[in-house]
């Protein structure tokens, strides 16, 4: 049968009640979240459908309403492939179409627990304060009331003040993305943002609402056309709502609820005291060699993670990351091993049914390079050392984000500072301007790293090295210069 002309997946059993909102309903939520929850009602029972909503664009429900919210997840090892249908997801709510229905579910004391996976970008965190950052376009509207709410922190304020208005406890509110300490967080920004909006609210939350941290990994790559042709030719019905991920999983929480919650252990979360520290292995391990990857792969001409890590000199700087500069910088969480960790990255990093873009990891780097890259930089700067490897990682960063590549072609740089970065870049007329320009945009380095001379420098070098001899090269070079015991600027 042809593909257009092939029925839509459909739900068979029953929908979920639900207990749970989730904001961001994209891959990530579909390969992970709505997982765990899915394997924690099989295990356990329990009310904890899932309300998603989407607090941009119709798509997600687009996707899912039409199969009545039921996907497929399919599960690309190396060698294999398995596919089984997830059931947790019980509705979508488009936020723009009717914020007061998003804040009517949130009131509804059948929500115990708001995930939330609506990347770092949409926070609305500050990183010069720490707290929110009252620039940030939802924020802004959000700040002259929460009647339609735009931001997650509109939303959460929206549905917490009416909890607190009929006498309904409070829920918890569980952040998976991938900022350092999450929970805390967003806990800071919702008490900026109430004490702004609705003071009255936030001794409130403060005492009763609790945010716990957590460490979320799988990964996910965006969902391609040929992954839905190729589950419909198996299948014989169209799931437009698919989500491909690797085997690994882990979510690390901060065993910390105001509120009852699915009983993911049961799925194989880990309930602990502390996520710091496999918070920082993880953003630091995975999240700064994928950023690495991203960039230098990209400019290399590397479609995906795995293709780059398949050349022989890419693997070696990846493990001369871990070893030399990133690892010295981690305290091993308790239950890790931290040389067997990084190995085990390598081995996912490799699977050749995972088709994770170089591009897509590339997005958003102002917002992520100051928790994968820059904090490691900084503890090395403190040691004495210059890591040499993410200095070519935050040059490949700044090339990549004037916005042209190799080879004279434009890169479709996504990053909500997009124009500020390409304007910086710009300005520059050699090198070492672009690198000043680049480096003085406080919200990615602070006011210490572009005062740094040593780092200032290294990144100098290397990127005069990634205009020169492109970024193959570079990796060889970087890799030749890390043999050495101690740097040496090697400008004329
Ligand atoms: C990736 C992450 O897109 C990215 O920036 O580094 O999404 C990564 O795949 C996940 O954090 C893995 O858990």
């Amino acid at each position: 049968m042809a593909f257009d002309q092939m029925p839509r997946l459909s739900r068979t059993g029953s929908v979920p009640k639900v207990g749970l909102v989730h904001f961001g309903p994209g891959a990530f939520f579909r390969a992970f979240t709505a997982v765990y929850t899915h394997e924690a009602m099989a295990a356990a029972g329990g009310d904890w459908g899932i309300t998603a909503v989407s607090l941009k664009s119709p798509r997600a429900r687009e996707q899912l309403k039409p199969q009545g919210y039921v996907y497929t997840a399919i599960e690309r090892a190396a060698k294999s492939e398995t596919a089984r249908l997830i059931t947790s997801v019980a509705d979508v709510l488009v936020a723009p179409e009717d914020p007061g229905a998003v804040i009517s579910v949130l009131a509804n004391p059948a929500i115990k627990v708001v995930t939330l996976t609506i990347t770092e970008k949409g926070y609305g965190f500050d990183p010069v304060s720490g707290g929110l950052d009252r620039s940030h376009p939802d924020i802004v509207a959000d700040l002259g009331g929460v009647h339609a709410p735009r931001s997650a922190m509109g939303f959460l304020l929206a549905g917490l003040a009416a909890r607190k208005e009929n006498d309904t406890p409070p829920f918890t509110v569980l952040s998976c993305d991938n900022l350092p300490s999450n929970g805390h967080v967003t806990r800071r920004i919702l008490l900026e943002f109430a004490q702004a909006v609705q003071p009255e609210l936030s001794s409130w939350i403060e005492t009763k609402v609790s945010f716990p941290s957590t460490m979320v990994d799988r990964i996910t790559p965006a969902t391609q056309d040929e992954d839905i042709k190729a589950l419909a030719k198996r299948k014989g019905y169209r799931d437009e709502a698919l989500v491909v991920h690797e085997p690994f999983r882990q979510w690390v929480i901060e065993d910390s609820f105001n509120s009852d919650r699915p009983a993911w252990e049961n799925a194989g979360a880990q309930f602990v005291e502390s996520v710091d520290a496999h918070e920082t292995m993880k953003l630091r391990c995975l999240n700064g060699t994928h950023s690495a990857l991203a960039y230098l792969g990209y400019l290399a001409g590397h479609e995906t993670i795995a293709d780059a890590v398949a050349q022989p000199d890419f693997e070696a700087l990846c493990q001369r990351l871990w070893h030399d500069e990133i690892l010295p910088t981690v305290p091993p969480p308790e239950d890790e091993d931290l040389a067997a960790y990084v190995q085990a990255l390598m081995v996912r990093y490799r699977n050749p049914n995972i088709r994770h873009r170089t591009w897509q990891i590339a997005m958003d780097g102002s917002q992520k390079l100051p928790q994968r890259i820059l904090g490691t930089v900084r503890d090395r700067l403190a040691a004495g050392v210059v890591p040499l490897g993410l200095c070519l990682v935050v040059a490949a960063w700044m090339r990549y984000s004037g916005g042209v590549d190799e080879v004279g072609k434009r890169i479709d740089v996504r990053d909500p500072l997009a124009e500020r970065l390409h304007a910086a870049s710009e300005r520059g007329a050699t090198p070492e301007e672009k690198v000043s320009g680049l480096l003085a945009i406080e919200e990615v380095f602070g006011t210490d790293l572009p005062n740094a001379n040593l780092f200032r420098d290294a990144v100098t070098d290397a990127y005069v090295r990634l205009v020169d001899h492109g970024a193959t090269e570079s990796v060889a070079l970087t890799l030749e210069q890390m043999g050495r015991s101690s740097y040496s600027p090697t400008k004329a």
